[in-house]
């Protein structure tokens, strides 16, 4: 069995029959059941956030709170490459022009000092990630767009569950994607989240997710399909119900595999955030003067069975796919162009044991 970058956190086997044999007697599968309630309500509590709508997926949660946000169409939408193609793709399908602004070295989150030279008179928002559930800065990012009038959405895809200053990443800007894929922190198999603040938003985000549904012979409004199902609620409230620990059995690989490659020369593990509560979502690893390559390494790695990702590598705006985009290109974003072709995330997942971790960097170190 190789290593892979991550491994799905699952509940029981029986604990999983429990929770969908219900779902047996009623037949009722989707559209918003009993699940799909109980799932919300409890995110709602766990994330500490006023709302919070499930989607089938988090892109497709991106794409909605877009739509949901009715900026101008056509306007610029200030991003950043480095990131999953989600980011960059949600911006685009619905009809905005994604413009990237560079990363910080610290965190790889956007560089906020960047921002405002980016500001035109086009500018509709900003869509910072909060890349591998480093909070970015917050603070900065809510001073600017107030100056400008700019609606703030965060790709928190990785920051289930973290907090900065005891407040949730579900509680920054106008809202927050995030991501339950079977790859992430918390998963509902496939799924996603927007979390939000205003009422007004209630509505229009279950009317997009639902075809504009309001009753069996009301259609309000031109929505599509995006609905999370029962099965997929099912599995989340399992999962909810282990997140602290799981949570806590990251820490300790993480741990480990800072107290083995911290300090090492050409070796540039990402700083531990003031204020943070972190999820431990990844482990990003620069190799920046190491005497190999990233890639030397991420080979080296392969030929033992461990497989290590380049996440994020290609960055967004050096995509084939964007290559007529005006704004694209990697030179544009120095530090992310830098980083992008030397950084490596590491496997991790609550049940990756030590003996593994050693085994991972006594190969790097080797
Ligand atoms: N924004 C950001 C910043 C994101 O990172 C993402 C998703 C999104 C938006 C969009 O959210 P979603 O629509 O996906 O909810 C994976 C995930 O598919 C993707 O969700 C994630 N980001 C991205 C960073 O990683 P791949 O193409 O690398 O996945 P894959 O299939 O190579 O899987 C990676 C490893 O995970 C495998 O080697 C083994 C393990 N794995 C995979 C699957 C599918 C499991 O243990 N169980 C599984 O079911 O994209």
């Amino acid at each position: 069995m190789p290593i892979n970058v991550t491994r799905s956190s699952m509940p029981s086997y029986e604990e999983f029959c429990e929770e969908i044999k219900e779902l047996w007697d009623s037949r009722w599968l989707t559209n918003m059941g009993k699940k799909h309630k109980q799932l919300q309500a409890e995110l709602e509590e766990y994330l500490g956030t006023p709302h919070l709508t499930l989607y089938t997926n988090g892109h497709l949660a991106l794409e909605n709170i877009l739509v949901a946000m009715g900026l101008e169409k056509g306007g610029e939408i200030i991003t950043t490459p480095f990131t999953f193609a989600s980011t960059t793709h949600a911006i685009v399908r619905c009809g905005y022009v994604p413009v990237f602004c560079d990363i910080n070295e610290e965190d790889y989150t956007i560089d906020v000092t960047k921002i405002e030279e980016l500001i035109t008179d086009k500018t509709v928002a900003i869509l910072p990630v909060h890349v591998y559930g480093n909070i970015c800065n917050v603070e900065e990012i809510d001073r600017i767009a107030k100056k400008h009038n700019l609606k703030v959405i965060y790709d928190a895809a990785h920051a289930f569950g973290v907090t900065y200053n005891g407040v949730s990443s579900a509680c920054f800007g106008d809202a927050s994607m995030f991501s339950f894929h079977a790859t992430k922190v918390f998963n509902t198999i496939e799924g996603g989240a927007v979390t939000f603040a205003s009422d007004e938003l209630v509505q229009i985000l279950n009317d997009i997710k639902n075809f504009g549904i309001r009753g069996p012979e009301a259609v309000a409004y031109i929505g599509g399909n995006a609905k999370m199902n029962e099965f997929q609620a099912a599995m989340g409230i399992c999962n909810l119900r282990h997140i602290d620990e799981e949570i806590a059995k990251r820490q300790r690989v993480v741990e480990h595999y800072r107290l083995r490659l911290n300090g090492v020369k050409g070796i540039k593990l990402c700083a531990e955030q003031g204020g943070v509560k972190a999820n431990y979502a990844y482990f990003p690893v620069v190799f920046d003067g190491y005497k190999y390559t990233r890639d030397e390494v991420f080979d080296n790695l392969r030929s033992e069975d461990i497989i290590a990702r380049k996440y994020f590598y290609p960055l967004t705006n050096s995509f084939e796919c964007y290559k007529e985009l005006p704004t694209a290109g990697e030179d544009k974003t120095p530090v992310a162009k830098h980083i992008a072709h030397r950084v490596l995330t590491l496997p991790l997942y609550a049940d990756l044991t030590l003996e593994e971790v050693d085994k991972i960097c006594d190969i790097i170190l080797r």
